[in-house]
């Protein structure tokens, strides 16, 4: 039932240019197989592939493959220690070699992944086969980014070797949770042996959490068991659930090289979205955007890759010297570099000690290493096989999705210490002990990208986040996050959106402010934006955004430049606020404060003041030489001229009038109250001056009378 395409790799490791052919797997009969070289046969997706073997790029027959979008597809890795046939059983099943570099051939051993494409009625399998050597870890770990399976090869007659435990751990690590066994060089052990190493890896398997089926003995020789791995490939691939689509291209590079007529080409698993012919892509680090130029998945030439493949991509408006292995190609802006990365971890469970806190590792994600340091943040040492919530802090910022799958490696011991994936790739120096940083991050372990979103938008409050931090937290496109927000209920302010809690507690808080104003400020009509931005301490796009909000939902009302809570009434708080100034200078007799101090800057308070004069309720009296007015309730100066009557009866001549400074005495006030309240019981005619003295007019013409000082007081307000 299976067919398989070979990819015949050039010496120098072009895919790009690579040729295709199909070849028929032993004893794989099938009403799909393919009828000859040369012919185009028809797959699952509907797409036709020339199965000829003919050059589709350079030279002869270019045919562009519309997408594969169709086609089931399943990134496995072969794992196993170094010698167990890793590389022979990939070429029996497929016909590739991938032991490709002289060196590999020269000695036997493979040092970078290979890749080879086994097809079947299913879809597509994109095996990777990964060096098994103790010194290749790391080239292993960067050859199983992506892999969403394992192949396990171990050898009949070794059994379980340390690289066989540690691809285990490794692809357990990173989340792989699914695999086919197979036992090796079959033909070299008795029955006997197998059935026990059988036993010993499917126990194996399953220490590592890794789902299989029965082991399948093999050889490469005699052929046994080739078909069986296959079979078991196909229902693998068969049972795959579909890859999640995180709406942006992900492909960390692996190899960088130029070709004739295309430029750059980079090569690497695509990841986490489709890429197209097109499409504008950023390298990250370094923030450099390129021009998809062209695609090719295995050698063929496509406009459209899906994420899970193998994907050779030819760049334009970069050159070869700007791009490197290591760095990914992602959509501009979803990609930014954080020195700190909080991540879920577990300990390998190999390790013989705790893996203690502030141990200095290499952190290896995609085709990436870079050193970091381990900083636990709810204990001082991670048991073996134990998981938690931590940081690493990194020797240079890196750029790395969320959710992503990484491995802490030590440089000596030469050992996988540790492995998981990223929680937060855009995190900051965090409290340890700290219960809300525990809870955060368990939320973001446990949930997907609308739980990261509500767990940035929480940690914001009301300053709230650009769309593109969302969706870098969510490892999700812009768009996508988008979606997750409004449906959400977060609030888009400006460039920026703010959480449903944060946002109704800005609006709390909002008609707090109000509230408070205007029992501070009766006399005003409300609040200008700018100034209860300022007292709230937010940016004016905030308040502005919460003001609208609240006026949408009737909360709140805006007269001219001015902000106020609904039910406050500025035209009824205006009488109030007049009758309490007028309060304050009855209240203060002869005495009064002074104009600034009772009415300050406040606007709504003068228009009561001019109110209170207009009404004679208050009296401006002003001391012409000290060029001041001083303002007295009406009754202060009324019960002024009683009591000066009272006191200068006979102040009706030059002579028996009285002095200033007596009439203070007589008051009890001070010059600066007197003067200025005589010169104004002389300009409504109470008094009036004779040299150093005064008389009362009232008594000079003998109308002195009980109602004689209100009358005064009238003619006053009418001076005023
Ligand atoms: N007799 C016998 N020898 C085999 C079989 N499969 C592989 N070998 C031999 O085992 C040796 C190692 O095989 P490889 O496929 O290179 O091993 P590998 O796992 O890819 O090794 P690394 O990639 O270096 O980890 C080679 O000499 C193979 O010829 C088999 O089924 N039977
Ligand atoms: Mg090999």
């Amino acid at each position: 039932m299976l067919r398989c395409v070979k990819i015949a790799l050039s010496q120098n490791g072009t895919a790009w240019q690579d040729k295709l052919s199909t070849i028929d797997l032993p004893r794989s009969p099938g009403p799909d197989r393919p009828a000859a070289h040369g012919a185009t046969t028809r797959r699952r997706g509907g797409f036709p592939i020339r199965a000829s073997g003919a050059p589709l790029v350079d030279g002869g027959t270019v045919e562009m493959i519309r997408s594969v979008a169709a086609l089931k597809t399943l990134l496995v890795g072969v794992i196993g220690h170094v010698d167990h046939g890793k590389t022979a059983l990939v070429r029996a099943l497929t016909g590739v070699e991938t032991d490709r570099l002289k060196e590999e051939r020269a000695r036997g051993v493979s040092i970078v992944p290979g890749f080879a494409l086994l097809t079947s009625g299913q879809g597509e399998i994109d095996l990777v086969d990964l060096p098994g050597h103790e010194r290749f870890v790391r080239a292993m770990i960067s050859g199983a980014t992506g892999m969403r399976a394992v192949l396990l090869a171990v050898d009949a007659h070794e059994g379980i070797k340390p690289q066989t435990v540690e691809h285990l751990e490794i692809a357990s690590l990173i989340g792989v949770r699914r695999g086919v066994l197979a036992l090796t060089k079959a033909d070299l052990a008795t029955p006997e042996t197998v059935a026990a190493r059988a036993a010993e890896i499917a126990a194996a398997a399953a220490r590592a959490g890794i789902e299989a089926g029965p082991v399948i003995a093999t050889s490469t020789v005699t052929g046994d068991g080739l078909p069986e791995l296959a079979a078991a490939l196909s229902a693998l691939l068969a049972e795959t659930e579909p890859g999640r689509d995180d709406g942006f291209p992900y492909l960390p590079v692996d190899r960088v090289f130029s070709r004739p007529g295309f430029g750059t080409v980079v090569t690497g698993t695509l990841r986490r979205g489709p890429l197209a012919v097109g499409d504008t892509v950023e390298i990250a680090p370094g923030g450099r955007t390129a021009t998809v130029r062209g695609l090719q998945i295995h050698g063929r030439a496509v406009e459209r890759a899906e994420p899970g493949r193998r994907t050779a991509v030819a760049l334009r408006g970069i050159d070869l010297d700007q791009i490197a292995r290591g760095q990914a190609l992602s959509l501009p802006g979803q990609l930014a570099p954080s020195p700190w990365l909080d991540v879920a971890i577990t300990a390998a469970a190999s390790l013989s000690d705790a893996l203690a806190g502030g141990t200095a590792c290499r952190l290896l994600f995609g085709t990436t290493e870079v050193e970091a340091r381990l900083r636990l943040l709810d204990r001082d040492a991670l048991e073996p096989g134990a998981s938690t919530r931590a940081q690493l802090h990194l020797g240079e910022p890196v750029a790395v999705p969320a959710r992503e799958p990484f491995v802490l490696r030590l440089d000596s011991p030469s050992v996988t210490v540790a492995g998981g994936r990223i929680l937060d790739p855009a995190s900051r120096r965090r409290r340890r002990h700290d219960p809300r940083v525990m809870a955060d991050l368990a939320a973001l372990a446990a949930g997907g990208p609308a739980a990261a979103i509500t767990v940035r938008l929480g940690q914001l409050g009301a300053a709230g986040a650009p769309l593109i931090d969302l969706a870098r937290i969510a490892g999700v496109a812009p768009d996508w996050a988008r979606q997750v927000l409004s449906e959400g209920g977060a609030r888009a302010i400006g460039d920026r959106f703010v959480g449903a809690a944060a946002f109704e507690a800005l609006r709390t808080g909002t008609l707090a402010a109000l509230a408070h104003h205007h029992r501070d400020y009766p006399m005003e009509h409300g609040i200008a934006l700018e100034r209860l931005s300022r007292a709230l301490a937010l940016p004016e796009a905030v308040t502005g955004a919460v003001l609208r909000d609240l006026a949408a939902a009737g909360a709140v009302a805006q007269a001219a430049a001015l902000w106020r809570r609904a039910e406050f009434d500025p035209a009824r708080n205006e009488s109030e606020a007049a009758r309490r100034l007028e309060q304050v200078f009855r209240r203060a007799g002869l005495n009064p404060p002074d104009e600034a101090e009772a009415i300050g800057r406040d606007v709504r308070r003068r228009e009561a003041l001019t109110y209170l004069v207009g009404a004679g309720t208050v009296i401006r009296a002003v001391d012409r030489v000290q060029r001041r007015a001083v303002l007295f309730h009406r009754e202060a100066v009324d019960s002024a001229k009683a009591r000066l009557i009272d006191a200068f009866p006979t102040a009706r001549t030059a002579e028996t009038g009285f002095l200033a400074r007596e009439a203070g005495a007589t008051l009890g006030i001070s010059r600066k109250f007197s003067i200025p309240l005589l010169e104004h019981l002389d300009a409504t005619g109470f008094t009036r001056r004779a040299g150093d003295r005064r008389v009362i007019v009232a008594l000079e013409t003998g109308r002195a009378g009980p109602d004689a000082g209100r009358r005064g007081a009238q003619d006053g307000a009418s001076h005023s």
